[in-house]
């Protein structure tokens, strides 16, 4: 691990931007980019003057008037999911066009699985792939190349068509930077559902667990950091919106600092509403947190359920059971969360399936969303799932098309999955609802915050299953590079990891919580540390 470094060097112009949208999550949400921020500041505090456009709230005409009005030297994109993948590549293509001389890197979630694959598609106009987390990297990077641009090839992290650094580092302390919210354009674009508008803010980074259609553990090698009470209250206490959505994978998976954390908040009287994303068996180990946070503000929970059938969960590899899922939502109702629960359908679904969900969901009171079971690069089934990948391209891999083949026929696919999607949004945002929601939408308003209302309105015209159809029509410019040939069983982790494991050490997990989550994961040994 290596602090963030600070060069008084020579000053570099820095752009960095962040894509649009997903048309399918776009609905409903669009929250700050904290990735981009944090390393935005990080190259900030480096020296090096920084400027951030984030193009789910700006358009492509700002970006490229900010490349031919403020000429940066380098162009910083942020590729967290793959179907982004396309744009950024002919943005970071048309970047170089307008500036040849500037150095442009990609970053970020996704593009730390592809780097070689997006640097073969940028042919020769995409300089560099930063992958791992980007705070300590980013500036190494930026002082490599204001010497020596092919030292670029030698960073931690970095890919380029010379060469490939050593593994990305880790931030030696979360609290050590924090994220550049003063270089967004407009706070008050980003929201969530009636969280409007909504800031965004990490209290821990990394996932324990491991399971199989998931990227978030083997990004971070396994490894879970915290931020401490102090640095997380006065982030909170900077920040002017009413929401904060909290970006943890699975939040107050310790009991103790999730209550030392709220009961700080309390103490300084912050009053904010909160939207947090964690497993039903950390709710049920934890209930006193939930409860005291639902007293400082609370509102909405988005609980992973993924099947609603034994068989389903362990095809997830969620070694938790239905009773206790059942349970976890019994206890966010009584402590009076609104829980969203997210079903994974698979393209295996007949009608009578899509049918039985569509009444499960009708019967319970919680906000249901349905996504696309996806393999996907950096996850585990992207290695073992037995079934053919029938498409490869990028902007289908979304959790919202069907990259596999479908027992039903694939228009036919899409009308169930779209039927049972608005059956759904309509159980939530139909005219009961909105009658009750009516108050709220007015005092948004007044206060000219109408993201939310759009939301209402947009929504069904996004949900319709000739547009999926026409999705899979469209040529695909770039295409991801298959999955190796099939493993049956078992696939040595340590291959999908971008952060090497560093074994238990890199855990801030008490015993006890390190025990439950063992006895709750179900994947394989951990390989031996170095
Ligand atoms: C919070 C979260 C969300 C939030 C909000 C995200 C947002 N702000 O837009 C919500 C719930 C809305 C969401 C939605 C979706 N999400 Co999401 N989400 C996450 C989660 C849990 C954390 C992301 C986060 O904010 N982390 C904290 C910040 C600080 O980290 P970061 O953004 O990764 O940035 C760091 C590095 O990536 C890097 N970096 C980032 N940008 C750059 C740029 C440069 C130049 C450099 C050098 C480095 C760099 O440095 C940063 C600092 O260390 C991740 C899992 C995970 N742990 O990564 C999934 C994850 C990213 N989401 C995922 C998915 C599938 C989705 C959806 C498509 C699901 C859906 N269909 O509904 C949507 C799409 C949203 C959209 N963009 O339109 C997948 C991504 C799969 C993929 N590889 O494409 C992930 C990995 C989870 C998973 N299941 O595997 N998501
Ligand atoms: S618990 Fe599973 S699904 Fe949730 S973030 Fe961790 S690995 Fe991903």
């Amino acid at each position: 691990m290596l602090p963030i470094t600070h060069s008084p060097g020579v000053a570099m112009k820095l752009l960095a931007v962040h894509p649009s949208p997903l048309t399918y999550s776009g609905v409903f949400l669009r929250l700050e980019p904290l990735g981009l921020e944090l390393v935005a500041e990080a190259a900030r505090r480096a020296g090096h003057e920084v400027r951030l456009i984030d193009l789910q709230a700006q358009n492509h005409r700002n970006l490229f008037r900010e490349l031919e009005t403020w000429r940066p030297d380098v162009i910083a994109f942020s590729l967290n999911y793959f179907a982004n993948t396309p744009e950024v590549i002919d943005l970071a293509k048309g970047a170089k066009d307008i500036l040849p001389d500037s150095f442009i890197i990609i970053g970020g979630h996704s593009a730390s699985y592809i780097a070689r694959e997006l640097l073969e598609h940028g042919g020769g106009k995409i300089d560099c792939v930063l992958k791992g987390e980007g705070e300590v990297g980013l500036p190494l990077l930026l002082e490599a190349i204001e010497h020596d641009l092919k030292a670029a090839a030698s960073v931690s992290g970095a890919v380029t068509l010379d060469g490939e650094g050593p593994s990305p580092l880790f931030v030696a302390d979360l609290d050590e930077i924090s994220p550049a919210r003063d270089l967004l354009k407009n706070r008050k674009k980003y929201f969530i559902g009636i969280l409007d508008p909504c800031a965004s803010i990490e209290f821990t980074r990394g996932c324990p667990w491991d399971c199989s259609f998931c990227s978030a553990w083997t990004f971070y090698g396994r490894s879970y950091r915290t931020k401490s009470t102090a640095k997380i209250v006065d982030e909170l206490e900077r920040i002017k919106e009413p929401g904060v959505f909290i970006v943890d994978d699975v939040a107050f998976l310790q009991g103790g600092p999730g209550m030392e954390i709220g009961e700080a908040i309390a103490r300084r009287g912050i009053r904010k509403n909160y939207y947090l994303e964690t497993r039903c068996d950390v709710l049920l180990r934890n209930i006193e947190v939930f409860r005291f946070w639902k007293k400082i503000g609370l509102e909405f929970m988005f609980l992973g359920i993924e099947a609603i059938d034994e068989e389903g969960l362990s095809q997830f590899r969620k070694r938790t059971n239905l009773d206790r899922n059942f349970e976890a939502l019994e206890i966010a109702r009584s402590l009076d969360i609104s829980v969203v629960i997210n079903i994974i359908a698979d393209p295996d679904w007949d009608r009578d399936r899509f049918r039985v969900i569509r009444e499960w969901c009708m019967e319970i009171p919680e906000i249901v969303s349905i996504t696309v079971n996806t393999p996907y690069p950096g996850t585990e089934s992207w290695l073992t799932e037995p079934r053919k990948i029938t498409t490869l391209d990028y902007r289908m891999f979304d959790i919202q098309h069907a990259v596999m083949p479908t027992r039903l026929p694939l228009n036919e696919f899409y009308e169930e999955l779209v039927k049972t999607q608005m059956v759904l949004n309509m159980k939530h945002l139909g005219w009961e609802t909105l009658k009750g929601t009516a108050k709220f939408i007015g005092r948004h308003l007044l206060h000219g915050q109408t993201n939310f209302l759009k939301s209402l309105i947009k929504s069904r015209s996004v949900f319709n299953p000739k547009l999926q159809i026409a999705d899979h029509a469209r040529p695909a410019k770039y295409e991801m590079s298959p999955p190796p040939p099939r493993t049956d069983g078992k696939v040595d982790a340590r291959s999908l990891y971008v952060h090497q494991p560093l074994g238990r050490k890199s855990r801030a997990l008490d015993d006890s919580t390190e025990q439950f989550v063992n006895e709750t994961r179900m994947g394989q040994e951990e390989p031996q540390q170095n």
